[in-house]
């Protein structure tokens, strides 16, 4: 096994030397056994949508076969491969929100989930019209979790998140026809409208591809976000630290990694249990160490300040640290490789959704309905495992940063609001956000989300892009994996203040924030939706006015092609760092790196190297500023 040096994360460096040592597979051996890509697969040219195929276009023009055997064109097989990822990206997000959705009707005064944010629970059920006086709390929560619960499947009408968004673009969306309508129906409709023999038109087909993703960022995400703060609270600022030093030596180390936060707040307050705690000093530990990953590793650093293990990148790392006790895993961006990887360790690989269930890995259905029950076993399961660590094979990476999490849109408010001083000023609302904006001192702001993608150096794109943006005065708020690339990186931090340029700097002064808000998970991009729409509508223009941008530098999941469309579609032009597998299509790049903008007032950018990208993303910025005279 040979690796490819890495210069960037060197953390990584010892533990893939540990891995030859050790004789196991990682990412990084599986890369190189890859070898090159399908061509046709990376240029989006190869169409499996019936078994009259597989059918390849060739990607040289006037040579070789230029139709599939239906006559599809390379534009139409194109296009219609991505509207599908859009679906599986769409899927995936929403059907998290409906389980987060039948949480919030089962929770109950004496249950294992309840309301923690009443106040939420009362604006939501106002802004979707739910009758409130004279209700009981958990009657009002079983309205509102049913309501949410037909957002999926609903006949008629469309998503009732729409509302927050400007007028403005309301209206675009209904003029589109891109208003989204039942989520599922949206998925439904892209999986049938893709089938052979349906849509071959490009632009339709991305026109309904983005209804889809507007149902994920406007509904399904929405709702997976604003019940969550429901039932576990609205994140507030706290202080944790990052990277895969945060696993300890002495304590019995849980790693809490995949998307759920139902499953997660459980082993939270399973973990505190004080006999499971008791239980763990009779093993010989200190205590019970839980660290995250992924969004899962989100969700419960938000709202707990769960120590960050690592992102998406590091899943295998953590295991051949040899210090973990179990692996506790729910639904979406687990390696199936981690069930051979933690058999060569005494790590317990437990598995829990019926949806993810992973081959070789211990299976303990989590039941919400029996949530902390089910939640200690698990727990308990890890303790007594303890005793089972191997020392001679323990190296633990002494790296880590420390990092300030917890920024929903409420905790961002509540910072400006402290600085606003005048009694002539408006207090909780993003003016002073949007005033610092128009006097220049920040020059924009952007979205730096996604994931980890071997096809770059990880996390170097995150870690470069933030970095240029901010000593540009851009504010950056950031989600999922690149929020914790940031967060080992030391930008979540008030010292990073000093990589800024002199207005941004001079923000985080004032108002007390790091120049990197970590904002939570990938549903919590819907938080970033909410606070550009209140930022436009307190400006009283389009969200595709302000000097805002979307980018993912080193995105790989379907959801982030969800994502992306749907931030497009919301009028947010949106920066990809690795390009999305449509090149075999010069008609489809252009639609999205071109002509959709004349529809959507927004864009896709394709730019993989981090530095040209930043410096893209600057001119951009500045471009949108002096459109508004700014
Ligand atoms: Fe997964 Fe959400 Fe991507 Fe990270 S950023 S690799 S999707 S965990 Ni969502
Ligand atoms: Fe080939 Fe058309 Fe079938 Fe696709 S749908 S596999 S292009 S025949």
């Amino acid at each position: 096994m040979s690796h490819e040096v890495l210069e960037f994360d060197q953390v990584s460096q010892g533990l893939l030397e540990k891995a030859e040592r050790d004789g196991v597979e990682t990412i990084w051996d599986r890369k190189a056994a890859m070898k090159a890509p399908c061509g046709f697969g990376e240029k989006g040219i190869c169409c499996k949508n019936c078994s009259m195929g597989p059918c390849r276009i060739s990607p040289v023009a006037g040579k070789g076969a230029q139709r599939g055997l239906c006559g599809a064109t390379a534009d139409t097989i194109v296009a219609r491969n991505f509207a599908r990822s859009v679906a599986g990206g769409a899927a995936a997000h929403s059907d998290h929100a409906r389980d987060i959705s039948h949480v919030l009707y089962m929770a109950c005064e004496n249950g294992n989930y309840k309301v923690r944010d009443v106040n939420k629970l009362m604006k939501i059920a106002g802004e979707w019209g739910i009758e409130t006086a004279g209700k009981d709390t958990y009657e009002i929560t079983r309205e509102l979790a049913e309501k949410a619960l037909q957002e999926f499947g609903k006949p008629f009408g469309t998503q009732n998140f729409l509302s927050r968004a400007p007028k403005q673009r309301q209206k675009i969306w209904k003029e589109l026809n891109i208003e989204p309508r039942a989520i599922d129906r949206e998925i439904t409709t892209i999986m049938h409208s893709t089938h052979i023999g349906c849509a071959s038109d490009p632009e339709s087909i991305l026109e309904i591809a983005m209804r889809a993703a507007l149902a994920d960022g406007w509904g399904g995400s929405m709702i997976g976000t604003e019940f969550s703060d429901i039932l576990y609270g609205v994140p507030t600022a706290r202080g944790t630290e990052a990277n895969l030093g945060v696993i300890e030596e002495n304590m019995v180390n849980i790693l809490l990694h995949g998307h759920d936060p139902s499953l997660s707040e459980m082993i939270v307050l399973a973990a505190e249990d004080p006999e499971l705690v008791q239980l763990a000093r009779d093993v010989g530990a200190e205590g019970i160490n839980l660290v995250g990953m992924c969004c899962t590793g989100n969700e419960v650093t938000m709202r707990h300040g769960v120590k960050i293990a690592g992102n998406f990148y590091q899943q295998e790392l953590a295991v051949l640290t040899g210090a973990m006790e179990a692996v506790i895993v729910d639904v979406q961006c687990i390696f199936p490789a981690l069930a051979r990887l933690s058999d060569c360790y005494h790590t317990k690989f437990i598995s829990t959704s019926p949806k993810a269930k992973i081959e070789g890995s211990i299976y303990i259905e989590f039941a919400e309905e029996h949530a902390l029950e089910t939640a200690k076993k698990i727990v308990r399961e890890a303790v007594v495992n303890y005793k089972n660590r191997d020392r001679s094979k323990v190296l633990i990476p002494e790296n880590k940063s420390k990092a300030i999490v917890g920024y929903s849109v409420e905790t961002i408010i509540g910072h400006l609001d402290k600085v606003v001083n005048s009694h002539t000023d408006v207090f909780n609302t993003v003016k002073p956000l949007s005033d610092v904006i128009w006097a220049g001192v920040l020059r924009g702001a952007a979205g730096v989300v996604g994931c980890n993608n071997p096809r770059v150096k990880h996390d170097k794109s995150h870690v470069t892009v933030i970095k240029e943006l901010i000593k540009n005065d851009i504010i950056v708020v950031a989600t999922g994996c690149a929020a914790q690339a940031a967060a080992k990186a030391g930008l979540l931090t008030m010292e990073a203040k000093e990589l800024c340029g002199r207005g941004l700097k001079e923000v985080c002064e004032r108002v007390g924030i790091p120049p990197v808000l970590h904002m939570g998970s990938c549903v919590d991009i819907s938080r970033i939706l909410d606070l550009v729409s209140r930022v436009a509508k307190e400006r009283g223009i389009d969200i595709s006015d302000l000097p805002v941008v979307g980018v993912a530098p080193e995105w790989m999941s379907e959801k982030a092609v969800s994502i992306g469309t749907y931030v497009v579609a919301s009028g947010i032009d949106t920066f990809l760092g690795v390009t999305p597998h449509v090149t075999g299509s010069a008609r489809f790049t252009d639609i999205l790196t071109n002509t959709i903008e004349n529809k959507v007032g927004a864009k896709f950018f394709f730019e993989e190297y981090p530095q040209a990208c930043a410096q893209k993303i600057i001119d951009r910025i500045e471009e949108k500023r002096e459109k508004l005279g700014i």
